[in-house]
């Protein structure tokens, strides 16, 4: 069928709004219609040329919701209409990951995801004859796509998609950092550096489970409010302390933070980020992506005196499990996610979207089909 896609035809350059071709759903996979989908800092990193598993021509895209409209044999567990959030972490339930209940990070087909092809090895995605790649097995910036069932979690009807699709990506990795990989727990000291799509929802994730001091650190004073909104207490902007970041941050927790969180994908604020807990137990979780070749490194003193150093995917949440209940969450009113989608857009202003995004300008921009 054809299908309205912004394609990554090159690194570095514009996307391009294009009619490309989808083959059916093959055995164990499912066609979607993709209703929504939200803008990530991860599909700006891919298209920048700075990921190593970036591939190109590729449809990007990975904070989606939409509608299944067909399957492919052998699937067991979705049908026709079922509401779905696409998952770039899979949950197969029967991998070694899965079944050790110590990851989320399933097995089941991470390989062929990294390479932009379904299990089988091929691309659904065709443009002129030739092949375009899928991405993170998602590609939710087409109005269609093909997935696995695996890939996908059935969420409740009555969630509007323009919202949840933040769920996709955004809302759970920022929470589930939290909840699910650090286990905050209630009246500690966290700071989270970086508010943007990530970190207001890792701030938000802190005032869930009831954390005393919740600082952020942005050199953005304009994200100041909406993270005060979402439970940040104090707000620290690098750029107009005097001295080194690390103490005042040591100071203002009184001795260092239980919990710390970096969620910009720069390795000097890992550095910080890590430097700033306490000693003797402070844990400080990584979720930022760097660029290839990007290093981070410590004194080996920090972890010797107790700090941890850890990092996080999708939150650690296991998707098809954890997916529908945080669509629950935002629908009893639990957690927020309207006022972090900022800007609305059709598909062909997805470029103005990145622009967006780039200039500091939104948080969560998301492309209505
Ligand atoms: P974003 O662009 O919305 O937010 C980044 C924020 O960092 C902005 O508010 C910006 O002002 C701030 N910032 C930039 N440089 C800074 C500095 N030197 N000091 C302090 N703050 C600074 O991005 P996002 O969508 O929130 O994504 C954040 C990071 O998380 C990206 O690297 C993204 O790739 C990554 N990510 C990881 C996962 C995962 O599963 N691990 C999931 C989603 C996103
Ligand atoms: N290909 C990238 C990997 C980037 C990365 O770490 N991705 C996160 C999700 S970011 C979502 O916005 C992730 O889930 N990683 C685990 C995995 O298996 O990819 C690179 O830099 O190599
Ligand atoms: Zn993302």
């Amino acid at each position: 069928m054809d299908v309205r896609a912004a394609v990554a035809f090159e690194a570095g350059k514009p996307l391009v709004i294009e009619t490309v071709q989808l083959d059916g759903p093959r055995y164990g996979e499912v066609l979607v219609e993709i209703k929504a989908t939200g803008l990530c800092h991860t599909d700006k990193y891919t298209l920048s040329g700075a990921d190593p598993e970036g591939i190109f021509p590729a449809i990007l895209g990975h904070e989606g919701a939409g509608i299944v409209v067909d399957v492919g044999p052998g699937v067991r567990h979705l049908k026709k209409g079922d509401h779905v959030i696409p998952l770039y972490t899979p949950e197969c339930r029967e991998c070694k990951s899965c079944t050790s209940h110590k990851t989320n990070l399933c097995t089941a087909i991470r390989a062929t995801q990294g390479k932009g092809l379904m299990p089988d090895g091929t691309s659904r995605f065709s443009f002129q004859g030739k092949p375009v790649y899928h991405y993170m097995g998602c590609s939710t910036f087409a109005n269609y796509t093909v997935m696995p069932e695996i890939a996908l979690a059935k969420i409740r009807d009555d969630a509007p998609f323009d919202k949840v699709c933040y769920i996709g990506c955004g809302v759970t990795t920022g929470i589930g950092a939290v909840l699910f990989t650090a286990k905050v727990e209630a009246g500690a000291n966290v700071v989270v550096f970086g508010l943007g799509g990530i970190g207001l929802n890792v701030i938000q994730g802190a005032r869930m489970v009831g954390a005393d001091k919740i600082i952020g650190v942005d050199i953005n004073p304009e994200r100041e409010a909406m993270a005060r909104q979402f439970g940040m207490t104090h707000f620290v902007n690098p750029k107009e302390i005097e001295g080194d970041v690390v103490a005042h941050l040591i100071e203002l927790t009184g001795g260092g933070a239980d919990y710390s969180f970096e969620c910009v994908g720069n390795t000097t604020l890992m550095r910080q980020a890590l430097e700033c807990c306490h000693r003797g137990w402070g844990v400080s979780t990584i979720i930022g992506v760097a660029a290839a070749g990007q290093e981070i490194s410590t004194r080996p003193f920090q972890l010797v005196t107790g700090r941890r150093w850890q990092g996080t995917a999708f939150g650690g949440a296991r998707g098809r499990s954890d997916v529908p209940k945080i669509v629950d969450w935002y629908m009893d009113g639990k957690i927020s996610i309207d006022p972090l989608i900022t800007h609305v857009m059709p598909l062909e202003q997805i470029n103005h979207g990145f622009d967006l995004m780039a200039r500091g300008e939104s948080i969560r921009g998301v492309v209505v089909y």
